[in-house]
């Protein structure tokens, strides 16, 4: 027991004070660090709900992506309300692109604040998972930070799930800052990528601490594919492109910070650029922390890890946790809000390098719509960083679904990050740099260097000998390759003069 003011519950206990229509800041970026049971007891009492006849669903707002026994769990309840900023579930993903759950897309660097703005509504629980608490409310968190302590800052009530499978030696790895709110906002002062300017634990006032559920429940931390070939000579044209801009010293000599998403493509990047001898150790300033990285640092090709969740497969963090005084020194957990924010990735020169799901030939990007209708997980991090990157890069296969998709397409059928933003793009083919070139050069160095050679003459096709605007859009056109694939699964042989 903690206190005598801070009882111990069980998950059931704590479901039953959440209401229909509550809406509830569930800790976890990922599946790392996030609430476990008690999501799991809601999902259970709204089934019950439902099976007597009545209303009850809630909204879920969470840091990011969840595990199973959240955003699982209260999808297949039918018990979510609305969701944002971001969710990877396949079964919330179904509901939601039936129309069933409202979802709203959020860049992760605004959530916390617009929930302290009041623009999701009231937060009336946080949920959070911890490895430990203190009568005076000092709370030691787990394997991710997320916006966490936003919620626990403005909801009525915090519920929170013990975890003994986090050692209390973890205090120390997190840095707790939330910024004030404009008009009294100041800069962030971060400086490097491992500069402390907070607390090690969240602090929070502990009458609002409703009560306890101790548990055991490890994080749903899937593992990876080991990379293909396709994956594999992306990751080496990244770390290609990196050492090259560094050799013409447009990347500084002690090199900058490195931003990776998430998923087999990451990781098959931070293998190739720590297999690259012309690359030197670098420091990361990036959202996650996935298990490529832990092996790259203890193998020296990482110094530093400054991040807003470890997600990490069961064996990786049970290795950190066996080691955990050498990996304090060099990992780094910081609220999302921090982790992502645009000053900071401005002001560090951090180099983004995240995944698409198709790019244009003017190099816009979409990171979340299938065939623009359906949504995969949405934007996450990738524009928090992408917009305001020293260099901004996206890496995807050029074909999806066997060959039967090109992910170069005349024009993203949804749209994410604008041509704008993005700087370069690599593909299995190769590297398109489209800085300083106009909307035609760029059209040529992309189908050129990075669309699949089955696709690249009906690209040139489409722009070649068009010669009207600036960007020579042909409206007629334009989805006719998406319009094919939609027609007879296949993008493959399209004819594209048509525009002309
Ligand atoms: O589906 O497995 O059913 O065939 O999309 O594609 O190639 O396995 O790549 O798992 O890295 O996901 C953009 C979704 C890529 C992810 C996205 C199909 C493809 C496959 C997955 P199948 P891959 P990944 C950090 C930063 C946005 C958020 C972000 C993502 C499935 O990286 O969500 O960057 N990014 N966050 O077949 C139809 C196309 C397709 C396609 C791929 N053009 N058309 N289907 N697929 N391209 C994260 C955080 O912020 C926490």
């Amino acid at each position: 027991m903690v206190s005598e003011q801070i009882p111990v519950i069980t998950a059931d206990d704590a479901a039953e004070m959440v209401k229909d229509g509550d809406i509830i800041g569930f800790s976890g970026f990922t599946p790392a660090g996030a609430a476990k049971e008690i999501p799991k007891a809601i999902a259970r009492k709204a089934t019950g709900e439902h099976e007597a006849g009545r209303s009850f669903k809630i909204g879920v707002v969470t840091g990011a992506s969840t595990g199973d026994s959240l955003d699982g769990e209260l999808a297949r309840a039918n018990a979510v309300l609305f969701r944002t900023p971001y969710q990877s579930d396949k079964f919330l993903r179904a509901q939601i692109n039936k129309g069933e759950t409202h979802f709203f897309d959020m860049h992760l660097s605004m959530l916390p604040q617009a929930a302290r703005y009041g623009f999701l509504g009231k937060v009336k629980y946080a949920v959070i998972e911890a490895a430990s608490v203190t009568e005076a409310g000092e709370i030691v968190l787990t394997t991710s930070v997320g916006a966490t302590n936003t919620f626990c800052n403005i909801a009525d009530k915090i519920l929170i799930e013990l975890n003994d499978q986090h050692p209390a030696e973890l205090k120390g790895l997190h840095d707790i800052y939330e910024p004030l709110d404009p008009p009294h906002r100041r800069e962030i002062p971060i400086y490097s990528a491992s500069e402390r300017i907070g607390s090690p634990v969240l602090k929070v006032d502990p009458s609002k601490i409703a009560g306890i559920v101790e548990t055991s429940a490890p994080d749903e931390v899937g593992g990876f594919k080991e990379s293909d070939p396709v994956t594999q000579k992306i990751g080496e044209n990244v770390a290609d492109f990196l050492a090259q801009e560094l050799k013409a010293g447009r990347i500084p000599k002690d090199f900058l910070p490195i931003q990776s998403g998430v998923g087999n493509i990451a990781n098959a990047v931070l293998g190739a650029l720590g297999a690259n001898p012309a690359i030197p150790a670098f420091e990361m300033y990036s959202e996650v922390i996935q298990d490529s990285v832990i092996g790259l640092m203890r193998e020296g090709d990482i110094k530093f890890a400054s991040a807003t969740s470890l997600t990490l497969s069961p064996p990786v963090l049970k290795e950190v946790y066996q080691d955990l005084d050498f990996y304090k020194e060099r990992i780094l957990l910081r609220p999302q809000e921090i982790s992502n924010h645009p000053e900071v990735v401005r002001r560090l020169g951090i180099i983004s390098i995240n995944t698409a799901i198709e790019a244009d030939i003017w190099g816009n990007v979409n990171s979340t719509h299938v065939m623009g209708n359906n949504l995969m997980n949405g934007i996450g991090g990738s524009g928090d960083f992408t917009r305001n990157a020293y260099i901004s890069i996206f890496t995807c296969p050029s074909t999806a679904k066997g060959g039967a998709i090109s992910t170069i397409v005349p024009m993203v059928a949804h749209l994410d990050h604008s041509e704008h933003s993005v700087q370069v793009i690599v593909t299995e083919q190769g590297i398109a740099d489209l800085r300083g070139k106009d909307p035609i050069e760029r059209a040529r160095e992309i189908v050129d260097k990075c669309a699949h050679p089955e696709y690249r003459d009906q690209l040139h096709a489409y722009f070649d000998d068009v010669k009207d605007g600036h960007t020579p859009q042909t409206l007629q056109t334009v989805f006719a390759m998406h319009q094919a694939f939609m027609e007879k699964k296949d993008m493959r042989g399209v004819d594209m003069t048509g525009s002309k």
